[in-house]
């Protein structure tokens, strides 16, 4: 069990409307704003989706590349940006994604269902994305949605070895309708499929993310929170702040005796490039 506890903030994601949620961050200014509070807060890494001028989802290449360059100018955060995008995303511009240059990526290793939708990764395109990370040296965070993506995981590194910076980490995104549910019995199922030595984190899909938590926290594992994940603190009370999920996983964590991890030491963590 680590003695710190990696915190991952993932404050838009790509399914909720800004029109819905007034609080979710999408201009530029809003995310490196949320960044900054976050960082404050006690996170280490953050997950990044963007959105155009109409706040819609994008993955331009012009765009992702100055908000990687903001989020750097303002934050000392590990940017690890979203391969996953929206659902309708092609894969030509989910893998154009890493020319932006962050210093980790997502890579979820499978398709699986997404409410009334599909994600689509199907094997040729994991291999592409996988391979591409290796030679331009950006880690990657293996998003799994169901077990099955697990077994994936396995033959992605058996086929195509370590991935860059050597170490494997891994996310468990849990409570999605489709993928696996967010409950502690399933964590633990996950967990022992892990490959050796992988770590990994827990996230919970709305109203599943504090049980997934404290099954994180008590397990040994690390934890992603955000408003791409969860909209409300309680019944009948919205987040009105990334920043409030980050301060409830610093709370529970160092109550577990686990805290936060500063980014130096999970850029270590992780194995990122220096850049
Ligand atoms: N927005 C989902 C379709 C990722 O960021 O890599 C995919 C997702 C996973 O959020
Ligand atoms: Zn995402």
């Amino acid at each position: 069990m680590g003695a710190k506890t990696l915190i991952t903030v993932a404050p838009t994601g790509a399914e909720s409307a800004k029109a819905d949620v007034p609080a979710l961050p999408v201009t530029l200014e809003e995310l490196t704003q949320t960044a900054k509070e976050c960082e404050a807060a006690g996170a280490a890494v953050i997950h990044v989706h963007i959105r155009d001028d109409e706040a819609r989802p994008t993955l331009d290449p012009v765009r992702l590349r100055d908000t990687v360059r903001a989020l750097r100018e303002s934050t000392g955060l590990i940017v690890q940006l979203s391969t996953g995008g929206a659902v309708t995303d092609s894969f030509d511009d989910r893998l154009r994604v890493l020319e932006a240059g962050p210093d980790g990526c997502s890579l979820t290793c499978g398709t699986v269902n997404f409410g009334d939708d599909v994600f689509m990764n199907p094997w040729p395109f994991m291999v592409d994305l996988y391979q591409r990370t290796q030679e331009l040296e950006i880690v990657p965070e293996f998003e799994l949605f169901d077990l099955g993506q697990i077994a994936s995981l396995h033959r992605l590194l058996d086929k195509h070895g370590a991935p860059y910076g050597g170490r494997v980490h891994c996310d468990l995104v849990m409570g999605v309708p489709g993928g696996m549910p967010g409950d502690a019995a399933t964590l633990i199922d996950a967990v022992r499929a892990l490959p050796e030595g992988a770590t990994w984190s827990a996230t919970g899909v709305g109203r599943t993310s504090l049980p997934v938590m404290f099954a994180a926290l008590s397990a040994g594992g690390h934890l992603r929170v955000g408003m791409e994940d969860t909209l409300t603190l309680a019944k009948g009370r919205p987040v009105t702040a990334n920043a409030e999920l980050v301060e409830r996983a610093v709370s529970a964590a160092t109550l577990a005796q686990r805290p936060p991890m500063p980014t130096a030491e999970a850029r270590e963590f992780l194995g990122v490039k220096a850049r």
